[in-house]
């Protein structure tokens, strides 16, 4: 993973393996952006791949739950306003069975042959909204994740970080609520306390966003991570 010099010969990705240690010299980097709902994902991942190709560096953006036909086909099962309850375990084994089906066949081939990969969401969202948010306990989430991805870890998340109802509105200005963004405030104030304290714990890992800025000053907060981040690329 990233700052980490320690590296193997490749032997491929298999599961369970760390990306940096299985492929040698050409290694990609793995970034993933998170956030609340209408917190600006979308618009600052267009941002983020623009500003990495514009230097040369192969970029594959994708997304969580999502990114491959059938992990897609689970999203829109997690995402689908239904009248039969999803209990939280299913809605948790559902996004780590997306996970596996998606590292396997996009992140960690794109990582192994040197490129970037840049992800709307990964697991901090699931420690965000399945532990704080439905109350799981970390600990079970973490059996899980290391299960689904063995030691592969983002190598950098930006957080964006925004007061729950400005959000709110701007995600409803777009679509109609899916069956998360009809969740109360309660519940993502939880979600954005997880991410606030996941940001505070590991600062080499995380950086916050004030995403509640106009997107211009977003933006330049964002470059100056990017710009910290390729200083540090070896
Ligand atoms: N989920 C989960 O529970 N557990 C997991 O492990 C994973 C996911 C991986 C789908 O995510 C759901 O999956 C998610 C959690 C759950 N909950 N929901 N809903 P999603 O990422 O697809 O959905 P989302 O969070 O709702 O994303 P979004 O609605 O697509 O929002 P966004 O991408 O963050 O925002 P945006 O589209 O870039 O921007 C929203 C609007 O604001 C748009 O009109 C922009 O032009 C505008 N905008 C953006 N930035 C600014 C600034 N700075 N100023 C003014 N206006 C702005």
């Amino acid at each position: 993973m990233l700052f980490k010099r320690k590296r193997k010969a490749v032997k491929g990705v298999g599961m369970g393996a760390s990306v940096s240690e299985s492929v040698g010299a050409n290694i990609g980097r793995f970034i993933t952006m998170e956030g609340t709902e209408g917190v600006g994902k979308s618009t600052n991942l267009g941002f983020v791949r623009d500003w990495l190709t514009s230097r040369g560096i192969h970029v594959v953006v994708t997304r969580e739950p999502g990114g491959t036909p059938l992990a897609e086909e689970i999203r829109h099962l997690l995402l689908s306003n239904r009248d039969e309850p999803v209990f939280p375990l299913t809605e948790l084994l559902l996004i780590f069975a997306a996970r596996a089906q998606h590292l396997e066949q996009v992140v960690k081939p794109a990582l192994a042959r040197g490129h970037w990969v840049l992800c709307d969401r990964f697991t901090d969202s699931t420690f965000a909204y399945q532990g704080g948010g439905r109350g799981f306990d970390r600990a079970q989430i973490r059996q899980l994740e290391t299960l689904v991805q063995g030691t592969l870890r983002p190598d950098m998340t930006l957080i964006l970080d925004i007061d729950i109802e400005l959000g709110l509105s701007r995600a409803r200005q777009r679509s109609e609520p899916d069956r998360f963004e009809g969740e109360t405030i309660a519940f993502f104030q939880r979600v954005r306390g997880v991410y606030q304290e996941l940001a505070a714990s590991a600062p080499e890992r995380y950086t916050l966003v004030d995403a509640g800025q106009p997107l211009a000053a977003v933006q330049e907060d964002i470059t100056q991570v990017l710009v910290t981040l390729l200083d540090g690329r070896g």
